[in-house]
């Protein structure tokens, strides 16, 4: 008998509960007026922050539905996803999003450079207005073992290669976070060596799943998130997903990323998720989802294998999961 197992794409999107907005845009204009008062709750405060970034007119807005969920795994709350997050430049815990909100957003400009046909300087407002923005949901899973679900906005990174006009010569694209730290305390810790860098193949950046974030929750993307423009490739452990990016450089040489250098044998250039393959010092056989609370198995390319398995054919290079 003929067996018709669903894909992914063809799964119901009950798994996925969008939560509610819980201020609307006319709420958090009045807490402004409100002036003193927010400062004594910081969640207005926090929703007042991102209001204040001028592309906020942007959001929210509709959410491309191709990539599910998936089974049993529900959105993680807003105040999870930025409460909780890894953000070295503003210190080694969890616990940065205060820290992040010294991060200056504004003016804040793009350098893309190397392999193009004509390397180009371009204010993020200016990339906003000429990029096709949807909302996605793509689980996200640490190399530490903890995993989120979010609602990212942004663009496909595809559409930023076609934007950058890269020469034939391009085989990998790489990115750099900020470098200032004098408002990055974590930049003043000279034994990492900044700015974080990261990178992917063109076939990866080129790939349907790799997403250049703007957003989250249908709003701008908060500071500790790695506003303006951070990536999002859901597929590999989250270190690859570069955070406030100021430059994108196409190479013909695969470049050295941030923690690649820091640690090569723990951290390698592919990063690809797989739970038969532990990290050196800890099992990837499961994750906890800092939204439930809950332990649940880690899938290989972190359940998006239907869409870029074929990327990694014939790839043998014993780095492909770390
Ligand atoms: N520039 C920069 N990007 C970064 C990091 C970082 O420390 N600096 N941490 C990475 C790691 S390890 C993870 S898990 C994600 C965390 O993203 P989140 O805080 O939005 O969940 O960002 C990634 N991007
Ligand atoms: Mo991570």
């Amino acid at each position: 008998m003929a067996v018709h197992v669903p894909k992914g794409w063809e799964l119901p999107e009950r798994a996925v509960t969008p939560e509610h907005i819980f201020l609307n845009r006319r709420q958090i204009v009045r807490g402004l007026a409100a002036g003193s008062i927010m400062a004594a709750v910081p969640g207005l405060a926090l929703a007042a922050r991102a209001s204040d970034d001028p592309s906020a007119g942007l959001y929210p807005v509709v959410r491309n539905e191709r990539f599910p969920a998936g089974e049993g795994r529900e959105l993680t709350s807003e105040r999870k996803a930025t409460r909780y997050n890894n953000f070295y430049e503003f210190g080694t815990s969890k616990k940065i999003w205060k820290a992040a909100q010294a991060l200056k957003i504004r003016p804040w400009e793009v350098r893309i450079d190397g392999e193009v046909e004509t390397p180009r300087t371009i204010a993020i407002d200016e990339l906003l207005s000429q990029m096709p923005l949807e909302e996605r949901v793509y689980r996200h899973r640490c190399v530490e073992a903890w995993s989120m679900v979010v609602p990212w906005t942004g663009f496909a990174f595809s559409e930023f290669v076609r934007f950058a006009n890269p020469t034939a010569n391009a085989r990998y694209v790489a990115m750099e976070t900020f470098l200032d730290p004098d408002t990055a305390k974590g930049q003043r810790q000279d034994w990492y060596p900044w700015p974080y860098v990261e990178g992917l193949t063109m076939a990866e950046a080129n790939h349907e799943l790799a997403f250049l974030v703007t957003g989250l929750y249908g709003k701008p993307l908060p500071r500790q998130n790695g506003s303006p423009l951070r990536l999002a490739v859901p597929w590999k452990y989250g270190f690859k997903s570069i955070k406030s990016i100021v430059r994108f450089t196409f190479t013909a040489e695969r470049p050295l990323s941030f923690w690649e250098e820091m640690n090569a044998r723990e951290y390698g250039f592919w990063a690809n998720v797989n739970p038969d393959v532990p990290h050196p010092r800890w099992s990837q056989a499961t994750e906890k989802d800092i939204g439930t609370g809950e332990r649940i198995p880690t899938q290989i390319f972190n359940g998006y294998g239907e869409w870029v398995a074929s990327l990694y054919a014939g790839n043998t290079d014993s780095t492909l999961y770390r």
